[in-house]
């Protein structure tokens, strides 16, 4: 059995859940923020059997999107500790980050 732990962003887990249901994977949802950007996503814990795993992926492969982000930089400050102007990046997120992970016991009570 694997645990697959899959980072995704907000707009896509409505239907990744919708998927799952319909699929019969078991999924925990998780509200989470990324430690780049603050924004809030989402984090799906899925318990799975080894020869589902390649299922489990490709339903996050198939709903999970590229998307792109603007953030503003932080200011920059010169020697005089005038700071410089900000300025929008643009960050590229996504689709999913996923870890894949051995459950060395699952047990219910
Ligand atoms: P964030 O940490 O908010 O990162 C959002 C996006 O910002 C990342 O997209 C990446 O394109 C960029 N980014 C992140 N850290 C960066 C850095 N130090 N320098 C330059 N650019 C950076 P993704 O790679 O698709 O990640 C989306 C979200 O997945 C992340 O949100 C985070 O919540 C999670 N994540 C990604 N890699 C992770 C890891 N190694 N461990 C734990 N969580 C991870």
């Amino acid at each position: 059995m694997k645990l697959l732990i899959a980072v995704i962003q907000n707009e896509d887990s409505k239907k990744l859940q919708q998927a799952f249901n319909k699929k019969g994977v078991r999924a925990t949802k998780l509200s989470t923020t990324g430690g780049f950007l603050s924004a809030v996503n989402t984090t799906f814990m899925v318990g799975v059997e080894d020869h589902k795993v390649d299922d489990v992926l490709e339903l996050i492969a198939k709903y999970c999107k590229t998307r792109t982000q603007t953030m503003i930089s932080s200011p920059t400050y010169d020697i005089t500790l005038d700071a410089g102007f900000d300025y929008p990046i643009e960050v590229e997120v996504g689709g999913a980050t996923v870890f894949i992970l051995p459950v060395d016991a699952f047990k219910k009570f």
